[in-house]
């Protein structure tokens, strides 16, 4: 099979423009003599109705805009390529996953879920995680997320999910944010939620970067086989930089300081060669396995612990290209779970049975005609050729007279594809049921695999949980949806329950109010079935939590350290930690009072990276103090000080060589500093290679979270 990896390029290259070395002309050709003026009559005349060039630039331009996602709408996207490491054809047999080696181009686009297009990267969210494979048999879209389970069980609680956590319609605040009491109102009357919200307070919902999270397909999909045989699956991509995370503190700086940060450091990575990578695998549950387990696989707010079926690795993602265009990449990319290939097939998961709808539907709306296919980022490699006709913005000109089928006048063309030719079909499942508006009693519980979250995570994620809930429901003003939420809690864990409690002034309430005093129908009228806890088979999964999970490496590729500068810096120490860094592929910048450069201690100079108004330590992995004759004259700096005050906060490494050690010892929290705390490296030896491998050795721990212990009580 012929290698595809490029075939996107080459198929994109036929819409690039370049506009080097060219006229400056109209939409219709013409050369324009003169941009800078409108026609009038007279030097200081109005200007004419005639002045086409004028009209035909501030129509465009008028035009310029089209509406945002309804959700999703703040993303930033990459192109790159599939390759398969282990082939699975005894369990499907889509083309792109047949050959150990093949190559399929495709394009991913990350995204926060509640925000307005303009909105901060850093929001507490989930990240949408879609990938587009522009495979031989056509488009396959994977549109998942960065956690494996979903609010709710039902696609027709979508809207309401979405209206309660958007910005409040009244007075449209807050932006890009849950904590506000419709959010909560919402959640704290619907229980099946609660596993999702334990993810939602995780630290999984602030991500350090885009490239160092997990992707979930999160429904139970179908393989299907050449025999016609299949299995459920479920999809997991898993970041070959591990799973990591800001702090909260951290997150809501950084949206003041860079809220482009993730789109930044994902654009960053790719042109400094860094591919941000990851490896796609498979939970594969045999049929006959279908009701083997205490939860039902057609319910998204469940996952399938890797303990029980643990995940098969058959090929890995590397993004390796930016976008040439932002709009019209990133853009105008229309995802759809609905865009399969012959092989791959639905399960009747009801929240994705309901999202099948909505793609195309919404796609109509954003992108204003059904001809989007057309549309150069969202055209499939493999030929395309139908009945389908007009509407807005055509491109094909489909020639010949016939366009319906069956016909004769076109000799049967375009004609049906067998199965063995390629043709689509889907699995040949057997219903046989009662039509019903409900649900099965096999979703009823909501707290199983909530406890099982909870449980899994180590003390320190715990109190992350709870300050995320503090947080969050210290921003509701109505204090039964409050004590509500705390009746939920409790039901997941007393302790979580009484922790928040105790942060929000409030009391866990003896008995959790039932959701039905709300509207919610109580059985029977809408199917809806009290709450149940199931035990659960396995009690802790490292896979849940960030600080254990098993996908974690200690390489420091990519990461950022501020290097804190003075006049009289030690030129030795600033090149010796470059060095090193640059050899593990990270990156060291100086900051210094002022930009341009600064004069060393043997009167060199050494340039500038950042002034301290240009950066601040929430834009860096770690911080590094040389030695320098007047470093300590930063003691008085009050930017200096919150800078590191903020990087020990938020449990980074700091390190200091010889006079460095004096900044770092008139800090407000230096007589916290434990010596325990492995993540504080001081040195009373200038630029030495012990301190440099020990300063990067630390850092690949990434943070020292048990340093908030002093730091919060
Ligand atoms: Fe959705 C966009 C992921 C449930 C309706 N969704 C969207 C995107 C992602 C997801 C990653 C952004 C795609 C892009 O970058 O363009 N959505 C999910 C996941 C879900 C989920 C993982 C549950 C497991 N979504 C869901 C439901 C519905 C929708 C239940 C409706 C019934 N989603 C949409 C949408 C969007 C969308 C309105 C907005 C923009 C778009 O589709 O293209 O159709």
């Amino acid at each position: 099979m012929e290698n595809l990896q490029d075939s996107k390029h080459r198929d994109l290259t036929k819409n690039k423009s370049d506009a080097n070395n060219k006229f400056l002309t109209t939409d219709q050709g013409l050369k324009i003599n003169d941009d800078n003026n409108s026609l009038k009559a007279g030097e200081r005349g109005p200007s004419l109705l005639e002045d086409f060039i004028l009209r035909e630039k501030i129509t465009h331009f008028d035009h310029e805009r089209i509406p945002e996602r309804i959700v999703h709408a703040r993303g930033s996207g990459a192109h790159g390529f599939f390759e398969v490491t282990n082939p699975i054809p005894e369990l499907t047999k889509a083309g792109f996953l047949q050959t150990k080696g093949l190559k399929t181009p495709i394009f991913a686009r990350i995204s926060t879920v509640a925000g307005s297009r303009g909105s901060t990267d850093l929001a507490r969210d989930v990240r949408g995680f879609a990938i587009k494979f522009y495979t031989e048999e056509g488009n396959y879209d994977l549109v998942g997320n960065n956690m494996p389970v979903f609010f709710i069980q039902d696609a027709s609680k979508f809207p309401d999910l979405v209206h309660a956590v958007k910005p409040e319609p009244h007075n449209e605040m807050p932006q890009a944010a849950s904590a506000h009491d419709t959010f909560w109102d919402f959640i704290s009357l619907m229980p099946e939620s609660m596993h999702m919200i334990m993810w939602i307070m995780s630290d999984r919902a602030i991500p350090r970067s885009l490239r160092m999270m997990e992707g979930f397909g999160v429904h139970t999909f179908r393989l299907i086989n050449a025999k016609d045989e299949s299995v459920f699956v479920k999809f997991h991509w898993k970041p070959k930089l591990g799973t990591h995370a800001v702090a909260w503190d951290e997150a809501q700086k950084i949206s003041g300081k860079n809220a482009d940060f993730h789109r930044q450091d994902l654009w960053d990575a790719i042109e400094m060669g860094n591919f941000p990578e990851w490896e796609l695998g498979v939970q594969v549950i045999p049929t006959a396995d279908e009701h083997k387990y205490e939860f039902d696989l057609l319910d998204p707010t469940k996952l399938i612990p890797e303990e029980l079926v643990p995940v098969t690795i058959i090929g890995r993602i590397v993004l390796n290209k930016n976008p040439d265009n932002f709009f019209a990449e990133t853009e105008q990319i229309a995802f759809h779970p609905g865009h399969l290939v012959p092989g791959i097939d639905f399960s009747n998961d009801p929240l994705l049975q309901g999202r099948l709808f909505s793609y195309t539907d919404t796609q109509l709306s954003r992108l204003g005609s059904p001809n989007f296919h057309e549309i150069p980022i969202n055209r499939s490699i493999a030929p395309v050729h139908n009945n389908q006709r007009d509407g807005h913005m055509r491109q094909e000109i489909n020639t010949g007279r016939v366009s319906y089928h069956p016909n004769s006048l076109g000799g049967g063309c375009p004609y049906q594809a067998k199965i063995s030719e390629g043709g689509f079909s889907s699995f040949n499942e057997r219903i046989d049921s009662h039509k019903i508006r409900g649900r099965s009693e096999s979703f009823n519980d909501h707290f199983g695999q909530a406890k099982l979250f909870f449980n899994s995570q180590t003390e320190v994620e715990k109190s992350h949980i709870v300050k995320a809930l503090r947080f969050e429901l210290g921003k509701v003003e109505t204090a039964a949806i409050r004590i509500r939420m705390l009746g939920l809690l409790a039901q997941i864990d007393q302790q979580l329950a009484e922790k928040v409690a105790l942060g929000l002034g409030a009391q866990v309430p003896d008995s959790p109010e039932k959701p039905m005093n709300h509207g919610v129908s109580p059985e029977n009228e809408m199917g809806n079935q009290e709450s149940t806890t199931v035990k659960q088979s396995v009690s802790s999964s490292d896979a849940l939590t960030m600080i254990k999970n098993p996908t974690n490496s200690n390489t420091i590729t990519s990461r950022k350290v501020a290097i804190i500068c003075n006049e009289g810096v030690s030129e030795a120490c600033v090149a010796n930690i470059k060095s090193a860094l640059l050899k593990e592929g990270a990156k060291g910048f100086v900051i210094a009072p002022h930009q341009g450069s600064l004069k060393t201690e043997n009167d060199g100079a050494i340039p500038v990276d950042f002034s301290f108004l240009t950066a601040s330590s929430v834009l860096f992995d770690a911080v590094y103090i040389p030695h320098g004759k007047k470093i300590i004259a930063l003691e008085q700096n009050e930017e200096v000080q919150e800078f590191l005050n903020d990087a020990y906060k938020h449990c980074k490494v700091i390190g200091a060589d010889g006079d460095g050690q004096k900044l770092l010892k008139a800090t407000s929290f230096a007589s916290k500093i434990k010596t325990s705390d492995k993540g504080i490296i001081m040195k009373e030896e200038k630029a030495s290679k012990d301190f440099a491998t020990e300063f990067i050795k630390a850092m690949g721990k990434h943070r020292y979270w048990e340093r908030e212990e002093n730091l919060y009580q």
